[in-house]
């Protein structure tokens, strides 16, 4: 079920503010000057249906079960994955996403404390058990996080505004991640620095490497 053609597929992962949108838009930039066809993703969103579950999960203003946000959450993957991601890496692409399944291991099982097991079965229903070719997961504290975020003038969404232990467990859940293609770089440093390190992990999946791309 996991299986697809000949496409790469990047993730960027990571607490709030620790640069993953600028990571993934930097990315997408560098890939495409390189000549490779690359879509660049957000979740929750990058579809009418994914758009409008990303808007409920992160702005109703009313009080929500762990549960129902998780399947909002993954409504929203569920229709990307088939509409956009699954199609571009079939037709050869590279498409590098900010957030896939780790966000939903971080915030709804080790922030909000759903069952491991189950929610691993739901993201495999979601996804179709597509799994990246690489995840970079970019390192902060909390509290830098919070700043930049602040220093951005960032309006905080309903999981953002969770207190300090449920952001704790958060990172703890990053810091922890292992598996395949999953790589783990120190956000604190300078963008140029953040980048550098992404790029040489990037180049070793898309092959770039190989046609002698520095
Ligand atoms: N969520 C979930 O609970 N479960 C799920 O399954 C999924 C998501 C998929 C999505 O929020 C929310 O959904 C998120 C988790 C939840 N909420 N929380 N918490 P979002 O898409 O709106 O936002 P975000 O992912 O939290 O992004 P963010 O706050 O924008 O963080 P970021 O993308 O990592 O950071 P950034 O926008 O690239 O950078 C923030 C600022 O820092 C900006 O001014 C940059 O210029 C600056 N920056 C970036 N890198 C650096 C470095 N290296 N040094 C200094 N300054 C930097």
């Amino acid at each position: 079920m996991g299986a697809r053609d000949s496409g790469v597929f990047v993730v960027v992962e990571g607490p709030e503010g620790a640069g993953k949108s600028t990571l993934a838009r930097w990315l997408g930039v560098r890939l495409t000057a390189e000549g490779l066809p690359v879509v660049t993703v957000r979740q929750p969103g990058g579809t009418p249906v994914a758009e409008a579950a990303r808007k409920v999960a992160l702005r109703f203003p009313h009080e929500m079960s762990p549960a129902a946000e998780l399947f909002l959450f993954l409504a929203a993957r569920a229709d990307l994955v088939f509409r956009v991601i699954r199609p571009a890496l079939e037709a050869g692409q590279v498409v590098v996403a900010d957030r896939f399944d780790l966000s939903t291991l971080a915030y709804q099982v080790a922030g909000a404390g759903l069952p491991a097991d189950d929610v691993a079965r739901a993201i495999r229903l979601a996804t179709g058990g597509l799994v990246p070719d690489l995840t970079v997961v970019l390192d902060v504290p909390v509290d830098v996080g919070r700043a930049r975020q602040r220093a951005a003038r960032k309006v905080q969404d309903r999981i953002e505004r969770q207190d300090d232990a449920f952001h704790r467990r958060v990172l703890d859940a990053y810091r922890r991640a292992t598996g395949p293609g999953v790589v783990h770089i120190d956000a604190t440093q300078s963008k140029k620095a953040v980048q550098d390190a992404a790029w040489r992990e990037v180049m070793a999946v898309t092959a770039l490497s190989t046609r002698g791309v520095s």
